[in-house]
């Protein structure tokens, strides 16, 4: 009868210590194989696969028995889905919701859409957890996590747009700009939740300087930034020692990503979630 966090996979967390949390993980398919995001998924080894098969390859969101099943007689549900722009996933949690309440009068569940994904999603999950800590009530919580998405940032590199393309995610426009070698693409997560570019950087040094840049304009002063690589850690490194050398008071942690993410965001991605001080 408790309180529980319910997550889509793309925010790379399988387990909460000292929180009810359950991750519902989607899918990737290639070659006639299933790539189920959960705590099992051989993510490097799914990334080996998917390098050597010149073949489509698709991904599907968490349908909503998954959802439902996952809220497991909670009292308190906070369910945090990707964002309503890209996939279905939200769609899916709000029919479970629905039906959940249904079978649940009593129950409270919150469903937010992030608008983005990965380790912005990542933070606010990370905050809800402390939040039910403190006891706080249902309502509370939702109007604090609300208010904190409208603060919270999504920002990355990535050196190829050819999975998001592949599945019709992006336009054709901001596609032909990658494939270049040593291109790499810098953006971030749109008012509508798509992917909007915002530079294009050649070579990793420049990408970097670029983030920095965009990350100082949406407010960024040194809170809580999560940095998520694709099998590149030394760039995330790299990122995490300029972010401390120009706010040595920011609170940096570096993962690497679990299978949605790194399927998306390709080899070599990095993925920032950071808090901000917007200007009104
Ligand atoms: O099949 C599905 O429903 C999943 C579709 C997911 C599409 C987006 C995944 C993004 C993963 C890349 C980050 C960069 C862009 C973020 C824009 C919001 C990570």
């Amino acid at each position: 009868m408790g309180k529980k966090i319910v997550s889509d996979s793309s925010c790379d967390i399988l387990a909460m210590e000292g929180t009810d949390f359950t991750a519902v993980p989607l899918t990737i398919m290639a070659d006639g194989v299933d790539y189920v995001d959960d705590g099992a998924l051989d993510v490097h080894g799914m990334l080996e696969k998917l390098r050597a098969y010149n073949g489509r390859s698709y991904t599907a969101c968490p349908s909503v028995e998954r959802w439902l099943n996952s809220f497991d007689g909670a009292q308190e549900v906070y369910a945090v889905a990707m964002t309503s722009g890209l996939s279905g996933t939200w769609n899916a949690a709000m029919v479970a919701r629905e039906e959940y309440l249904k079978e649940n009068p009593g129950a409270k569940v919150q469903v937010f859409d992030t608008l983005s994904t990965g380790p912005e999603q990542r933070l606010l999950v990370e905050r809800l957890a402390e939040w039910i800590k403190q006891g706080l009530s249902f309502d509370v919580i939702c109007a604090k996590a609300k208010e904190y998405l409208s603060k919270t940032r999504l920002f990355f590199s990535l050196e190829s747009l050819h999975n998001f393309a592949q599945n019709g995610r992006v336009s054709k426009l901001a596609a032909a700009a990658t494939g270049i070698l040593g291109i790499r693409i810098v953006g971030t997560a749109s008012e509508a939740g798509t992917l909007q570019p915002l530079s294009k950087c050649r070579g990793e040094h420049r990408a970097l300087v670029s983030l920095l840049e965009w990350i100082e304009k949406a407010g960024f002063r040194g809170g809580h930034m999560l940095l998520c690589h694709i099998e590149n850690l030394p760039f995330a490194e790299k990122m995490r020692e300029a972010v401390l050398k120009r706010y040595p008071m920011a609170q940096v942690s570096i993962y690497p990503a679990r299978g949605l993410c790194s399927y998306y965001a390709e080899c070599g991605g990095l993925l920032i979630g950071c808090e901000c001080e917007p200007e009104l």
